[in-house]
């Protein structure tokens, strides 16, 4: 099967949806050319990522989030690609009926239909604006997920999502794992630099792949994971998107961090191969002694959270 992931460059305030439209849809026609059936975007891939700064009018912030699916935003995009017969995944800000505000991805079929949605559950950074280069203001913008690790048979195989942060937790490759998912699309928005912790800055690039193939190689499953790059609103992403086989090695990696299509032809076999030969679950796995996994969380994990510092006057809660 072959598949691929859609890096992007900067989405600015001043691109229009068409613009940003017209980008996806270029990237979508070298997919195509090159025979891919499954196509990932990254997360909030058709607007700027808005959490990277403080937004206190609700009707701007608001025209951020699509109503349930990101399909009329960019519609040309979805329209395309059922004309071509691949399946996209791509991240946006969904508002719902309800008005409740989720960072989701979507999976449509090859038909255009929803086939698969998912609500970011690790939501990095903080509730209330730090004295930083740039804000990390998902705990504000966002709700966490409400939907789980669901994952969806498609074609010949088994898909499951994630979102940015969700790739660094060990529980959502885990999750997924035990769902039987066999890849993992991931879509991310990843700043070179960590405000509240500069130390790690040469590490950032590090640490996406790590995280990655780590997730793949302990669970036995394909990631496609793919970033936004370049400056973008005035914040530098790592871009840095790969395809990751089961046995944790890195098959396709992006050289710019601008819209770029990386593509492979994945063997769907060495999922069944590694769930066998080397984790296999039936034999291996020991979960009678993995309780405090599931356990709550002990409130006193959030007493080692570093901040920048809250702005005055805010009521900084913390990541
Ligand atoms: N969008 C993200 O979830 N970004 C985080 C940053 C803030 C660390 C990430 O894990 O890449």
């Amino acid at each position: 099967m072959i598949v691929g992931a859609a890096q992007m460059g900067p989405v600015e305030r001043r691109h229009t949806a068409d613009e940003v439209s017209e980008r996806m849809v270029a990237l979508l026609e070298k997919a195509s050319a090159r025979g891919v059936e499954l196509l990932v975007f990254p997360e909030l891939a058709s607007v700027p990522f808005f959490p990277h700064w403080v937004i206190e009018d609700r009707e701007e912030l608001l025209s951020y989030y699509d109503l349930d699916t990101p399909f009329a935003r960019v519609a040309p995009l979805f329209t395309r690609a059922a004309e071509l017969g691949i399946a996209v995944v791509m991240g946006y800000a969904e508002r719902t009926n309800e008005g409740r505000l989720f960072n989701s991805s979507v999976l449509a079929d090859e038909h255009g239909d929803v086939a698969l949605k998912y609500r970011k559950v690790h939501l990095p950074g903080f509730g209330e604006p730090q004295r930083a280069e740039h804000q990390l203001l998902e705990k504000r913008y966002f709700e966490v997920g409400d939907l789980g690790f669901p994952v969806v048979d498609w074609k010949r195989t088994r898909l499951g999502l994630a979102i940015c942060n969700d790739r660094r937790w060990a529980e959502t490759y885990r999750m997924l794992a035990l769902a039987r998912a066999e890849i993992v699309c991931i879509g991310y928005n990843t700043p070179v630099k960590t405000p509240h912790l500069p130390e790690i800055d040469t590490l950032t690039e590090f640490h996406n792949h790590l995280s990655m193939q780590a997730g793949a190689y302990q669970n036995s499953l394909w990631v496609i994971g793919v970033g936004k790059g370049g400056v973008e609103e005035g914040v530098e992403q790592i871009g840095g998107s790969v395809i990751v086989a089961p046995s944790g090695e890195i098959v396709a990696l992006a050289s710019s961090r601008d819209d770029e299509v990386i593509t492979a032809d994945i063997d769907l076999d060495m999922v069944k191969k590694y769930r066998r030969d080397v984790f296999n679950f039936a034999h291996h796995r020991r979960p009678e002694h993995y309780g405090a996994i599931t356990a709550p969380v002990d409130p006193r994990w959030s007493d080692d959270v570093r901040r920048v510092g809250a702005l005055p006057g805010s009521d900084d809660d913390g990541a």
